[in-house]
């Protein structure tokens, strides 16, 4: 009983993911995801490099591990550590569930709710194309939806589709964005951003989707780390009275967390933050001054379902909610760590729901169901996923940076 090969894979089926399969001495084998949207090379590389001191461990001793891979790193923290790590978490996790025949969320204290509320992504060019994309989501039974609009003399926003021949979120062509097939090059493209004029439209939007739809969706909204804390404040305060869920990275207080002081004493627009934030005590302030009500990150990078488990849990004192990280680049192994996470914690608050693609879901066999508008893992021993390595083998890994985003006066901005 004893951890005997470790094996990673970088693949591409239609986008780049990063894949670790954990195999026993007794043959059981673990999933874990490492993807990390543009620097997939280097979280395979750290795993390659620390896959050696997992042989012989005990695969059932998982906090151990977890400690010896965090504490024994030296180097400690950042996204390419902590998505390494918690890709062997869990693998072991899904080990643990196969080896006992249970899902893991029984696991980690049984299921806590039927299913998981979950968002999509919706977006519009303008007010008509962002009604059909809404339409979209809502004939699928979602009760949620992310709303993202193009701005006026702005050529590419975050989060609006800019290339007519991808796939929607939920599979239907013409409205995907997610910086895949239409942007793989070695060096990133270059936007630009511009305060004001998304200050100017957004309200508008919600406005005229509030009119449209009514309070009964539950409607949130992506900042993308753009706005300086009083500029988030402000906007906070104008979006009030359309009700949003969330406002999403209002501001990027992954690294000063003091900023959202500013946001909070000006805004019941509640906070969502964190999708790039990568170990629990990053967000120690965040919690403790209720600066937040969401947790935004995703299983695959903050450390696997042990680290995330103790943030949510320290989070649940506070009554802040998860809404974990749910793209297309944290991978089916990542969303299935997600929703097993999310069914099992008191605290969870929603999920975010970008479908993968027909290839993608080729390789990756999930068992994990969306009904009514609720995600739900599956009842299959361990997470619940299946890795088609040959097949993956025929999609191998091509350079696709994020882009970069910069001012109107050509300074360098958060994308
Ligand atoms: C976005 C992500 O889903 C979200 O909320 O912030 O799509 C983000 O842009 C990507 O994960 C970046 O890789
Ligand atoms: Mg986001």
């Amino acid at each position: 009983m004893a951890i005997e090969k470790v094996d990673v894979f970088v693949t591409s089926p239609g986008r780049n993911f990063v894949v670790l399969k954990i195999t026993t001495t007794d043959g059981v084998t673990g999933l874990g995801d490492a993807t990390l949207n543009g620097r997939e090379l280097a979280a395979a590389e750290y795993l390659k490099t620390i896959a050696p001191m997992l042989i012989g461990k005990n695969e059932d001793n998982i906090e151990d591990i977890w400690q010896y891979l965090y504490k024994g790193a030296y180097w400690k923290r950042g996204p390419v550590t902590m998505a390494a790590i918690s890709a062997v978490d869990v693998a072991l996790w899904d080990i643990k569930g196969k080896k006992l025949g249970v899902p893991v969320y029984d696991l980690l204290g049984g299921a806590s709710r039927t299913g998981l509320l979950t968002y999509g992504h919706a977006s519009g060019v303008d007010l008509p194309s962002l009604f059909d994309s809404i339409d979209s989501y809502l004939d699928k039974g979602f009760k949620a939806v992310r709303v993202q609009s193009a701005l006026p003399g702005i050529p590419s926003t975050y989060g609006v589709a800019g290339s007519a021949n991808a796939q929607t979120g939920n599979g239907e062509k013409g409205m995907r964005y997610d910086y895949e097939p239409a942007r793989r090059t070695e060096v990133p493209v270059e936007e630009v951003w511009d305060a004001r004029t998304y200050m100017n439209t957004l309200p508008g939007v919600f406005e005229a989707v509030r009119n449209k739809y009514g309070n009964g969706i539950a409607l949130l909204h992506d900042c993308h780390h753009r706005l300086s804390p009083i500029q988030a404040a402000r906007f906070g305060k104008m979006i009030e009275p359309y009700d949003l869920f969330w406002m999403e990275d209002c501001t990027p207080a992954e690294e000063n967390q003091e900023m959202l002081r500013v946001v909070r004493e000006h805004t019941t627009t509640p906070i969502a933050i964190g999708e790039i934030i990568n170990s629990a005590t990053d967000y120690l302030t965040l919690i403790k001054e209720q600066l937040l009500d969401y947790v935004r990150s995703a299983v695959t990078h903050t450390g696997g379902i042990t680290h995330m488990k103790k943030l949510m849990d320290y989070a649940s004192f506070y009554d802040i909610k998860s809404g974990f990280h749910g793209p297309t680049d944290v991978s089916p192994v990542g969303m299935a760590a997600n929703l097993h996470l999310g069914l099992a914690i008191p605290n969870f608050g929603i999920q975010e729901y970008m479908r993968h693609s027909d290839e993608t879901l080729e390789v990756f066999h999930t068992s994990y169901t969306f009904t009514d508008g609720m995600l739900h893992p599956g009842n299959k021993p361990g997470i619940g996923v299946e890795f088609d390595e040959k097949l993956a083998a025929k999609f191998p890994y091509q350079p696709a940076p994020l882009p970069v985003d910069r001012l109107l006066d050509g300074t360098v901005h958060e994308w």
